[in-house]
């Protein structure tokens, strides 16, 4: 769905939409990243706000992920879980993919269309996520190792590798396959990680992708929710989103 009608589809479903909230996602007490957005609960609220439906956030502090209420809902001890109606379901793609698959605006309508979005989806977590977390890993939790130095180049080009063929298949498109979809959520949620590192603007189509992507209404609402909580300032921290 484009423009207006979405934006038709969007005002109709909030006029009539109830508005008890039955979405809850969990999320850091405090994010590391100090509100940057880049804990992943950015992304399913991101897909929570394309969706147009309102949620709430229960934080969850380091000790308390680990501890059996909340393995209960992730067997990894992680941030974001999502509940709704007795269901509890963990892992971003799986959480985006669901609120995708029930609410328009997030898959095309085509059945071929649609499995293409999918198939972008898992690119993003399964082809381009891995090498720019093995940076992450090498830069911040390796960094002091004495081989570092040597590995931190051979990690980037393959990170370099997955960004230029990215960046091929995008060409000057400013989406990866017709209209804005859960695949485009997940591959900007991802790439958005580069940032600080400086490679995603080796590449100007990718950089202008991202940021053609948090400029989307629903991108700029769950990153102001997440920063209200997760802001140093607590004037800001008080301003908070549910
Ligand atoms: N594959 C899972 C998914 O996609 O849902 C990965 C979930 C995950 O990695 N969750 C992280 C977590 O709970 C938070 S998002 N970590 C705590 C733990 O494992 O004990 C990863 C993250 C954390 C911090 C930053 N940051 O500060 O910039 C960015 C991303």
């Amino acid at each position: 769905m484009t423009g207006p009608r979405r934006a038709v589809d969007l005002a109709v479903r909030r006029f009539f939409w109830n508005p008890t909230i039955t979405i809850t996602i969990t999320a850091f007490e405090r994010s590391p990243d100090g509100g940057r957005g880049l804990a992943r609960d950015t992304r399913v609220r991101w897909a929570l706000e394309e969706a147009g439906l309102p949620y709430a956030v229960r934080p969850v502090s380091l000790r308390a992920m680990k501890e059996p209420a909340h393995l209960a809902l992730h067997p990894f001890g992680q941030i974001p879980t999502y509940e709704e109606d007795g269901l509890a379901l963990f892992e971003t793609g799986t959480i985006v993919l669901h609120i995708a698959g029930r609410h328009g605006g997030l898959l095309p309508a085509g059945e071929h269309a649609r499995a293409r979005a999918v198939a972008w989806m898992f690119a993003a977590v399964n082809t381009v996520e891995p090498p720019i977390l093995e940076l992450v890993t090498a830069r911040i939790f390796e960094g002091d190792r004495p081989w570092s130095r040597e590995r931190i180049p051979l990690v980037e080009d393959r990170v370099r590798d997955r960004l230029r063929q990215l960046s091929a298949r995008l060409g000057d498109a400013d989406w990866l396959d017709g209209d804005f979809s859960a695949g485009d959520l997940m591959m900007a949620s991802v790439l958005l990680r580069l940032r600080a590192s400086g490679l995603l603007d080796e590449f100007a189509n990718l950089a202008a992708y991202v940021a053609r992507a948090e400029t989307r209404p629903a991108y700029q609402r769950a990153f102001a929710a997440q920063l209200a909580r997760n802001a140093p300032s607590p004037a800001a921290a008080h301003a908070s989103h549910p």
